[in-house]
């Protein structure tokens, strides 16, 4: 039996429209640009659970803060503005200082360490998040971070009064302690930032240096190798809730994926970037002896101060990452 062409577009188009109905939009705001890795592979993580779901859940990613800025992402997430959303978990470290376990300076300095104590911390932050309405997701780490100035600098004594870049508490700190005045701004708005003479300085990676084309401002970028602090995915707990479980599971594969890829490309991005930062004009070197061993003791002071105020969940992250050397 034959079926007719315009019949067959008819059942179809019902069965689209059944699809349809069902379907479920997921809002996903990102603070980092469309051009950024994170964003990239949360681009791909969205396409992973549309296809993955068979078209159940969409997920739609908002890069650049533009659906919400970077610091209002979390909240977005909690009280179920959003359903879904990427932030940097150091960015949480005003509200509790285990957030900040992956800022401490010279804890971990290698995506290999930065790994394990992902490992480390991975329990507590789950438990954490939790208990604030959110499903964590996955977490990528950023390129080690690294001093960016606009002349050269040998010392913590040629940083003083410079007007410097701050994405979260550690780094405010690190102000402090260099004699440098801190200002909070997201990368989505540094250009304008540098260009402006807002900010003179900032440390971050090679990636957010690349990304945001510092050279049009900046002059140098000196390797420290500080910290590499996390992007993290989470949703919103009652979100989550009224997920099927076979959709979880999608969403839990794809999420994991996401991680896999996500650090690859990371790890791609460190030379890459430093690269394209050298191209772009910029003198791109380790840091000088004196200013890393004047850095290192800065660090010091900051771990001892991170121990301090994040209390028992800080010094279990710490004691599992060192057992798990
Ligand atoms: N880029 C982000 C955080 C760390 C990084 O490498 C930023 O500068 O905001």
């Amino acid at each position: 039996m034959k079926f007719k062409p315009a019949l067959i577009a008819a059942v179809s188009a019902l069965t689209l429209v059944a699809g349809a109905a069902q379907a479920e939009k997921w809002d996903m705001p990102m603070a980092y640009s469309a051009t950024n890795f994170h964003s990239a592979t949360g681009a791909e993580f969205a396409n992973c659970v549309t296809t993955g779901t068979g078209g159940d859940i969409e997920i739609v990613t908002h890069p650049s803060g533009s659906l919400f800025k970077g610091a209002d992402i979390k909240r977005a997430i909690q009280t179920g503005q959003a359903p879904i959303g990427e932030r940097l978990m150091s960015g949480h470290q005003n509200e509790n200082a285990v957030f900040g376990f992956d800022s401490v300076p010279f804890l971990a300095t290698s995506f290999d360490d930065a790994a394990r104590l992902w490992e480390a911390a991975k329990p507590t932050m789950t438990t954490l998040l939790d208990q604030q309405n959110l499903v964590l997701l996955y977490a990528v780490p950023w390129p080690p971070q690294g001093l960016y100035f606009k002349k050269e600098v040998n010392s913590v004594a040629d940083m003083k009064g410079i007007k410097f870049r701050s994405y979260n508490n550690a780094t405010a700190r690190l102000a402090e302690l260099t004699g440098m005045l801190p200002v909070s701004i997201e990368a989505a708005e540094i250009s304008q930032a540098f260009a402006t003479g807002v900010a003179e300085a900032m440390v971050s990676s090679g990636a957010t240096g690349y990304d945001r084309k510092v050279w049009e401002s900046l002059t140098h970028f000196y390797e420290v190798d500080s910290w590499l602090p996390r992007n993290y995915v989470m949703v919103n707990k009652d979100v989550w809730g009224k997920t099927s479980e076979a959709n979880q599971n999608v969403i839990r594969a794809c999420a994991s994926m996401a991680e896999y890829a996500g650090t690859w490309r990371s790890k791609e991005y460190t030379g890459f970037t430093l690269n394209g930062l050298r191209a772009g004009g910029m003198t791109v070197q380790r840091a000088g002896e004196q200013l890393q061993s004047e850095l290192k003791e800065i660090g010091a002071t900051m771990s001892a101060e991170w121990l301090k105020s994040a209390g028992q969940d800080g010094q279990s992250i710490i004691e599992a990452y060192n057992a798990s050397k």
